[in-house]
């Protein structure tokens, strides 16, 4: 009896943990259950919403499943759907504002939630369910089936967010509407768009037409984000572009069709210099001749952290000029969009012009101030002033905790998780988004072989996020974020790359219940998302069939281990020269490299098919990769 007992138990959780293979969902559900039985999902199928407010979703939903069943479905109000849309009457507290419950059977499919938002992410889920030809744009003829469970789910954090950096490269209006489509089916609900910087302003300012006719325009240049060269006198600025206001509406709209809402940044008071190139008055040293940077050498950093700024790119926080400026800006962006927040940055701004000048001196002077770390803050709570007087909330970069945080902010903790950490124990709301985790612009594999960046990622390492750290009232954190950074992503096809799979990683932190995340499970179902996305056409990486290369030197030893963030795979390798495939040594346990100058070659496979990249390690690269022990 008691065996028995287990076993069921056994097979129920394995139900919960979406062992079924026909069930492979990202994010988990907090949980799901699964019967007997599947509904076929036929041309006589129908879709039901009992309240008119469910419309736009019914529609989208009988818009996505002809597309690719080939079938005339027809949303109608009222309660007969096959696939049957309902809003609670009475909200159910358990599921909030974004859960719901989803029970398929051999009869249909009945999505319930509070709000339409819950309901979009229902059908996310069905449509997940679904097989992945679904995700078709043409008519392809398979069983619809979909199977038998009941599914309860509902968020663990309001703030699931993405960063797209549309002043690094700027991406069409299509383009960033085709990225929102990707986030919402992972039920990301915040784009976070960095809409200013000095390589580019991309928002139409009515009152002040130079931020898009100068400052949203760049000189062409290819090549490593940083070492290119800088614009030459009178050199046309042809790359670049901005949206207007009619764009930014359209956007918007899309968005919160799709339960997105989005979050403004316009990032001050460093990181300005496409605000200075077009109203040079608003800095410091007032340089006539400041050009939109396309990715030249402006700024040196040093190994404490700290760096110069080699061409000026701050605001000048003592001139009241810059404060109407502001005041400007953030009129017409708070008429705009409807989020409670806008995003002020406030990271990485250098002091270096500030110190030197008069105005800022002065100020210093009469406020009684002994740093000028104390100019950013005087700065951000000027700023929180005006956002406030627009009805906004400020949100800005951890370093607004420098020189005294403004008294209602929220931080977004990206140096690490300490500025969070810091911020929510003075009782100030907190988003997770460090770099550790959640740095989409990161690499995500073996360096040598990924698109070159300056730091790593690993899918492991995103998925092991946990937004709430230890010790910290999980009340002030908001949720997390992971963030685009395009100064090396110049394509959307890029910028998808960089963000599947992790972004699947993310969205489970920011969604499931942390004690369900279960890493060999999770790489299952991104194996099957792979498909999905396949099918979809939407780009991803696969780096996480490349190998793992660990080189140890010791004692003018140097042992190699090798590893794979999939597990089970076959890795192959050669360090005499050959092709490394199945036929060469198979990796078992760590290699000694015999003494002299040794190419290392790795490949994986997987059931007798290569499934990684080949990875050439030449002698120097070998030999750079050594540690101490
Ligand atoms: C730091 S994250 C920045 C960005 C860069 C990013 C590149 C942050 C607030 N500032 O300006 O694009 O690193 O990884």
């Amino acid at each position: 009896m008691k065996k028995l007992v287990l076993l069921l138990l056994f097979f129920s959780l394995a139900t919960v943990y979406g062992q079924n293979p026909a069930i492979q969902l990202i994010p988990q559900p907090v949980e799901i259950q699964q019967s007997d039985g599947s509904f076929l999902l036929t041309k006589t199928a129908t879709i039901g919403f009992d309240n008119q407010q469910s419309s736009k979703i019914a529609e989208m939903l009988s818009q996505k499943l002809n597309l690719s069943t080939g079938f005339s479905i027809k949303a109608q109000q009222g309660n007969v759907g096959s696939i049957q849309l309902n809003l609670n009457k009475v909200p159910v507290a358990l599921i909030g504002k974004e859960g719901y419950t989803l029970v398929s059977s051999p009869n249909g499919v009945v999505i319930t939630a509070n709000a339409p938002a819950g309901l979009f992410y229902g059908m996310q889920t069905l449509l997940q369910l679904l097989p992945k030809e679904i995700e078709s744009k043409t008519a392809v003829n398979v069983p619809w089936t979909i199977p038998s469970v009941k599914i309860t789910d509902y968020p663990r954090f309001g703030w699931r967010g993405l960063m797209l950096d549309v002043s690094r490269n700027f991406f069409t209006k299509e383009e960033v509407k085709q990225y929102i489509d990707q986030l919402a089916r992972y039920k990301f609900n915040t784009l976070h768009w960095h809409l200013t910087d000095d390589n580019g302003w991309r928002v139409e300012i009515k009152s002040l037409p130079k931020l898009t006719q100068i400052g949203a325009w760049r000189v062409a240049r290819f090549g490593q984000f940083g070492e290119r060269t800088a614009p030459k006198a009178g050199e046309a600025a042809t790359v670049g572009g901005f949206y207007t206001q009619a764009d930014i509406k359209e956007i918007i709209q899309y968005a919160l069709d799709r339960n997105v809402t989005i979050l403004p940044e316009i990032d001050v008071p460093g990181h300005s210099m496409s605000a200075i190139a077009s109203y040079p008055e608003l800095s410091c040293t007032k340089d006539t001749s400041t050009k939109v940077n396309p990715g030249s050498s402006f700024s040196e950093w040093y190994d404490n952290g700290t760096f110069k700024m080699k061409i000026d790119n701050t605001l000048n926080p003592s001139d009241e000029k810059v404060y109407v400026f502001l005041d400007k800006v953030f009129t017409e962006l708070a008429a705009l969009f409807p989020n409670p927040y806008i995003h002020v940055g406030g990271d990485e701004c250098y002091k270096g012009f500030w110190t030197k000048d008069a105005g800022c001196q002065a100020l210093m002077k009469k406020m009684n101030m002994t740093h000028p770390e104390e100019l950013q803050a005087y700065f951000m709570k000027r700023v929180e002033t005006i956002l406030k007087s627009k009805g906004k909330k400020l949100i800005g970069w951890d370093e607004i905790l420098e020189g005294g945080i403004a008294p209602e902010a929220t931080v977004m903790s990206w140096r690490g998780i300490k500025g969070g950490i810091e911020a929510a124990k003075m009782g100030h709301d907190v988003v997770m988004t460090p770099t550790t985790f959640a740095y989409l612009d990161y690499q995500q594999g073996e360096q040598t072989i990924e698109p070159l960046i300056y730091a790593d990622l690993r899918l492991s390492k995103c998925y092991s996020f946990n937004p709430v750290p230890e010790g910290v009232d999980s009340k002030y954190i908001l949720g997390g974020q992971g963030n685009l950074w395009t100064e090396q992503v110049v394509t959307l096809h890029h910028a998808e790359y960089m963000t599947w799979p992790r972004g699947w990683a993310l969205s489970e932190d920011f969604w499931s219940p942390n004690a369900s995340k279960n890493w060999a499970n999770f790489i299952q179902r991104v194996e099957k998302q792979f498909d999905r996305s396949d099918v979809e056409g939407v780009n991803y990486s696969t780096a996480i069939y490349d190998a793992i290369i660990n080189i140890i030197g010791k004692a003018g030893k140097t042992t190699v281990s090798m590893d794979s963030e999939v597990p089970g795979l076959d890795i192959f390798y050669t360090i005499d020269g050959a092709m490394p495939n199945k036929y060469t040594p198979k990796y078992s346990k760590p290699v000694e490299l015999p003494e002299g100058p040794v190419t290392l070659r790795v490949v994986t496979y997987r059931n007798g098919k290569q499934i990684g990249h080949l990875i050439t390690l030449k002698p120097e690269e070998l030999k750079k990769r050594q540690t101490k022990d």
